[in-house]
């Protein structure tokens, strides 16, 4: 392993069962993700040479990656250590583990796999507004770990690009409406959060406030109670821009909330089936 964890990805060493099992994660999320993830999402993956015959060849991906938005996807064992992970994402290197969950577990993922990282993220690094944003996370988690802020700031990347929803007008029975659709990769690798992310009625679905999310802690082991929502995916580059020091200033006083919370201040919507009113607001937990 290299000093950056990488590794080479050894495509020709996965097993036919190692395809197979890409072959069925591939096959119910591309059924899935025309009407439930965002327009950006879709064209990213149908532009990206993605296919449900085999687990994809990075070098193959980035002849069409590193053109579009000078992404490139890179193989390491799995997790990497913070600092690693942000100095990768900051020179727009995409860490991807080269391993693939086993057939028994395709719902359960303890580290970040191929699919995951290749099927949930790759897609949205084909849009230059999230290549921009991602980049500049890696060199904000730089400097958040240097000063003691990375749990705040992790919290930004967790509602966002791994589980992030965006409005999208989309056309209805009676026209033009606003719907709500995936552009998190941990949502859109997610055969079961999917359909719940935007469907079910449970989890709450709240406008996207910066201070609030940085506020807010969030859960690894289970569905999200609660998800932010975008106004448009353009939002993310005013977000990437953002001086982070003097709001983890006023992060350090104030309260810090639960996913399960919220506030009389939250933009909420109302309704998981893709349509919604807007503004409503339940009582504050
Ligand atoms: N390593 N391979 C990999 N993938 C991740 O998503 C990742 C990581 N290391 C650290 C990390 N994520 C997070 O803890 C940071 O975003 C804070
Ligand atoms: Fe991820």
């Amino acid at each position: 392993m290299a000093h950056d964890h990488t590794i080479p990805q050894r495509w020709e060493h996965y097993s036919a069962q190692d395809h197979a099992v890409w072959k069925t994660l591939f096959e119910r999320q591309t059924a899935l993700l025309p009407h439930l993830a965002c327009r950006e999402f879709v064209e990213g993956m149908q532009a990206l040479p993605l296919s449900a015959e085999a687990i994809p060849n990075f070098a193959a991906l980035n002849e069409v990656l590193q053109p579009r938005t000078g992404w490139q996807v890179v193989a390491v064992p799995g997790l990497v250590p913070d600092e690693v992970f942000f100095e990768h994402l900051a020179h727009r290197r995409f860490p991807s583990g080269n391993f693939i969950r086993s057939a028994n577990q395709l719902d359960y993922l303890q580290e970040p796999d191929v699919f995951h990282d290749v099927f949930g993220h790759v897609p949205m690094l084909m849009h230059p507004v999230m290549a921009d944003f991602i980049q500049l996370y890696g060199e904000a988690g730089l400097r958040a770990q240097r000063i003691g802020k990375l749990t705040e700031l992790a919290r930004v990347y967790w509602y966002t690009v791994e589980f992030g929803l965006v409005k999208e007008q989309v056309q209805g029975e009676g026209g033009a409406q606003e719907a709500l659709r995936i552009y998190g990769a941990g949502i859109a690798s997610s055969f079961t959060e999917s359909a719940f992310s935007v469907q079910s009625a449970s989890p709450h679905r709240i406008g996207f406030d910066l201070e609030r999310v940085m506020r807010t802690h969030y859960r690894i082991d289970d569905f999200q109670e609660c998800y932010f929502v975008l106004d448009s995916l353009d939002d993310l580059l005013a977000l990437a821009r953002i001086d982070f020091d003097p709001i983890y200033e006023r992060l350090n006083s104030g309260p810090s909330y639960v996913p399960g919370d919220v506030l009389l201040d939250d933009k909420v919507f109302q309704r998981g089936d893709g349509r919604y009113a807007q503004g409503r607001v339940t009582v504050e937990a």
